[in-house]
């Protein structure tokens, strides 16, 4: 069987593509098993700073696979604790970019999400419509996304099942650049491999701090951001980037 990822490498940045075209990248186990396998290599992979998540022209990805899940009891769900393996993917800590062209529905919009950013082309679609199959979301989409964009919009997103054009995920704050569809593999690509130009440490510390947001009240949030600030202070990092501005050279952060 064809692989139904497909990664390649461009200097320090992988681009990971989901490779189901004919089924719009329908995310079934074994495409979520690959993927996951091969996000937590590359998370562990010293010469890779950043990865960038794509599909097809046509899709991102348009949902989990209907045709695996409808045949499964609720208990054969619980049993299988089914889609729990991607919550192995968000918990990665490598810096994900997800580059979205066409269809991002139900798991596939859930998929962006737990990625850092998106990009999105002009032409991408996002929504959740699992309302319309009988179910609601199931890999984090009603949380992930009333935290992204707000209570009232995720809910008219969950409730009516309807799509959202990239040009209203982008003011709704749930992508954070549109492009011409063309551009988004490459935008996302120069944004990762900006992002794996830095120090590993700092970037992994500014991912996670951010993400803490979702979970720690203000002032909590803000003592923690502070705790790691302090703590990269004399690294070789910090006096590398701060002794290059200094010096108005280029910083050559620590080697992988
Ligand atoms: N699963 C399986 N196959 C799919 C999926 C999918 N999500 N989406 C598309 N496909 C397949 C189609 O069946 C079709 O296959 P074939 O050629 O063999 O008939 C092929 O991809 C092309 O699709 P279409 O012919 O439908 O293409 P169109 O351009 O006409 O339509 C759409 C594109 C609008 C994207 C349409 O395909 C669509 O509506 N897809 C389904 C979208 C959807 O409902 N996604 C949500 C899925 S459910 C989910 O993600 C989370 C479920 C949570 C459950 C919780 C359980 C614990």
């Amino acid at each position: 069987m064809a692989d139904l990822i497909d990664i390649t490498r461009e200097g320090r940045v992988a681009l990971v593509r989901l490779n189901r075209p004919a089924q719009l990248n329908a995310l079934n186990l074994a495409l979520a098993e690959e993927l996951v396998a091969a996000t937590e290599a590359l998370d562990r992979d010293r010469t890779i700073g950043a990865m960038v998540l794509t599909g097809s022209p046509k899709a991102f990805a348009a949902g989990a696979d209907i045709a695996e899940m409808a045949g499964k009891s609720a208990e054969e769900m619980v049993e299988a604790d089914f889609f729990a393996i991607w919550d192995r993917f968000a918990a990665c800590r490598i810096p994900k970019i997800a580059a979205v062209n066409g269809y991002a529905l139900g798991g596939g919009c859930e998929v962006v999400m737990m990625c850092d950013f998106a990009i999105a082309g002009e032409g991408a679609r996002f929504g959740q419509p699992e309302v319309k199959l009988g179910v609601i979301a199931g890999m984090g989409g009603t949380q992930r996304m009333t935290r992204l964009i707000g209570r009232s919009l995720a809910m008219d997103l969950h409730l009516t099942g309807r799509t959202m054009r990239a040009d209203e995920a982008l003011r709704a704050g749930l992508v954070a650049r549109v492009v011409p569809d063309e551009e988004v593999v490459p935008t996302a690509m120069a944004a990762a491999a900006e992002i794996a130009s830095y120090s590993r440490g700092a970037v992994r510390l500014a991912r996670e701090a951010v993400a803490k947001a979702e979970e720690l009240p203000l002032a909590e949030g803000i003592r923690y951001e502070r705790a790691v600030f302090h703590r990269l202070f004399g690294t070789p990092d910090q006096r590398e980037g701060m002794a290059a501005f200094v010096e108005k050279r280029p910083a050559r952060f620590h080697a992988p």
